[in-house]
């Protein structure tokens, strides 16, 4: 099963399943929206808050309370590649952070982000981007800005 670009593997698709039908306890195809934050930690995921909240807005738009399996499973897709994505920056980030001080320099940012910019972006788009993420203006990002601005967060 694809989600928005991630592979999920057949095994994760079962269990993923078989944590759905657990909570479908009348059989109704359907999960509580309050129990996605369960059902996502009995598949070792963690989802909190307010973000839980907008998750399952997105997959019951109308406000049933609700969750079909078709909408859990792309939930569960989606937060496994937000997860993948998260650890892939983690590592970028560690890497820019050449002396560990838990903080990147605007500069190798900036380099970072001509590399993987597409052609129309030019350098004071890059420039206002870096602007709007360093917010404390100290010309250093630190993992939480870093995140916000790849993500768009
Ligand atoms: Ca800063």
């Amino acid at each position: 099963m694809n989600v928005e670009g991630y592979e999920v593997t057949d095994d994760q698709v079962k269990s993923a399943k078989e944590v759905f039908k657990h909570f479908d306890k009348k059989g109704q195809e359907r999960i509580s929206t309050n129990d996605l934050g369960p059902a996502f930690g009995e598949l070792k995921l963690q989802l909190k808050g307010d973000k839980l909240k907008d998750w399952a807005d997105m997959v019951d738009s109308e406000a049933t309370g609700f969750i079909d399996l078709e909408g859990f499973l792309y939930l569960y897709g989606k937060k496994l590649k937000d997860d993948q994505d998260y650890k892939d920056l983690k590592e970028a980030f560690r890497v820019l952070d050449k002396n560990k001080t838990g903080e990147i320099d605007t500069a190798d940012l900036k380099w970072l982000m001509s590399k993987i910019a597409d052609k129309d972006t030019t350098e004071d788009d890059i420039d206002d981007m870096i602007r709007e993420v360093d917010t404390d203006g100290s010309g250093a990002v630190d993992f939480e800005e870093f995140y916000k601005l790849m993500t768009s967060e």
